[in-house]
């Protein structure tokens, strides 16, 4: 809030992708845009649906609620609302509440006349969350395949399909996924510390120039990606993160369905040992 007021520079109309004028303006600090309130309809009316949900659920510990998807039974169909209709319409809502939020921030963007990267990188968390939700169970045949929505639930949901393909560390993709989220916190730990190391220095210090950063790393690993590379890479170790756990989930049943151990005997298969 307090910065409103050096803000209202950048409070400038246009820049939007539907809607003209109509929804161009401010609510408070939010820009609201038609998006804006695509955004607030599908989040209010998720929202409403799991507390519906709730109610008529076993429980109101916020633990253990649960909104499952339907029994297999009942395929790539619609489900009576209190057997999974509920899960089907909330995963609506919720695709549609993070695509709008993604195009809200591309109207901003466009405002700004800034690049599109942080709405590029959000589409990486929703095309993980649709790969869950809508695209493996669709190549499985039924919506019972994705995961059920409560805080609990969901963990149980991926500790047994993990254990469907026996050990799902062997999954190949998923070992990239996790070197790559650990090489993002890596990556984050040290530009986090080289950033305050160098730019807020003791009382009666001066604060140091990018090329004392440059030659911290010069000195300690021979080289430096310099300042913009290492936003670039921290970009590109996130989104391939994401990226590579889509690919772990959607290969596991349309694509691989014994244990992920078993995938490795191509090595012992090799003509070279026999
Ligand atoms: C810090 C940004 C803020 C976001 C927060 C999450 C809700 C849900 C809903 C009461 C980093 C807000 C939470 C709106 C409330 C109801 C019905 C982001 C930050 C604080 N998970 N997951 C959590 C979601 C999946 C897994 C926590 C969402 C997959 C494991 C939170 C999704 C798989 C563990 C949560 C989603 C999976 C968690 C903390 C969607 C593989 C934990 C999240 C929409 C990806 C951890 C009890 C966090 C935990 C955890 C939310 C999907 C695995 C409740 C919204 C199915 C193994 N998940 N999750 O900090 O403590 O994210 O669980 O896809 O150990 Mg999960
Ligand atoms: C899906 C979240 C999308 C979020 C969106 C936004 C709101 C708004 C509002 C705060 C993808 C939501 C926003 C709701 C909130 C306010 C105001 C992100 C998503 C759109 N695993 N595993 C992964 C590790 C094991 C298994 C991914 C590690 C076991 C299965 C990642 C270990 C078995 C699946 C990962 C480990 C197992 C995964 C998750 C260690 C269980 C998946 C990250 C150290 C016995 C999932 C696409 C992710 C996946 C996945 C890491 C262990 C099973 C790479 C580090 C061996 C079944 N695991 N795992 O995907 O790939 O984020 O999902 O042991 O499905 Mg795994
Ligand atoms: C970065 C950076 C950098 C910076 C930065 C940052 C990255 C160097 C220059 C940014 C980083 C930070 C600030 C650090 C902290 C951030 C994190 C740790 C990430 C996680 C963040 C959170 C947990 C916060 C999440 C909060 C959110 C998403 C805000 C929630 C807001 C709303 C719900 C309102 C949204 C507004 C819309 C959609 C526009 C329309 C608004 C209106 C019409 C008015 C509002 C209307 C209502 C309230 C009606 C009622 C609505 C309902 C009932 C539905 C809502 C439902 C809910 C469940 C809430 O690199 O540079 O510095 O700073």
């Amino acid at each position: 809030m307090a910065m409103l007021s050096f803000e209202r520079k950048y409070r400038v109309r246009g820049g939007t992708l539907i809607g003209g004028d109509l929804f161009d303006f401010w609510f408070g600090p939010f820009y609201v845009g038609f998006f804006g309130v695509t955004t607030i309809f599908f989040a209010a009316l998720g929202t409403a649906l799991i507390v519906y949900g709730a109610a008529i659920g076993p429980t109101w510990n916020i633990w253990q609620i649960s909104i499952a998807p339907p029994d297999l039974k009942y395929g790539l169909g619609f489900a009576p609302l209190k057997e999974g209709g509920l899960w089907q319409v909330i995963t609506v809502c919720a695709i549609g509440a993070f695509v709008s939020w993604a195009l809200r921030e591309v109207e901003i963007c466009r405002k700004l006349g800034m690049g599109y990267h942080v709405p590029f990188a959000f589409a990486f968390a929703i095309l993980a969350y649709v790969t869950l939700v809508v695209f493996r169970p669709i190549l499985l045949g039924a919506w019972g395949h994705g995961f059920p929505y409560g805080i609990f639930s969901h963990l149980d949901w991926v500790s047994n399909v993990g254990y469907q393909y026996l050990h799902f560390h062997y999954n190949p993709a998923h070992m990239i996924a996790v070197s790559f989220f650990f090489t993002t916190t890596m990556a984050l730990a040290l530009h986090g510390g080289l950033i305050l190391s160098a730019t807020n220095p003791k009382k009666g210090e001066t604060v140091k120039t990018p090329e004392h950063e440059n030659t911290f790393f010069r000195d300690t690993v021979g080289y430096s990606i310099g300042t913009l590379g290492i936003h670039r890479l921290g970009l590109f170790l996130a989104l391939s993160a994401v990226f590579w756990s889509a690919v772990c989930i959607i290969i596991s049943g349309p694509l691989w369905t014994k244990g992920w151990p078993e995938w490795w005997t191509w090595w012992l298969d090799l003509p070279i040992w026999h």
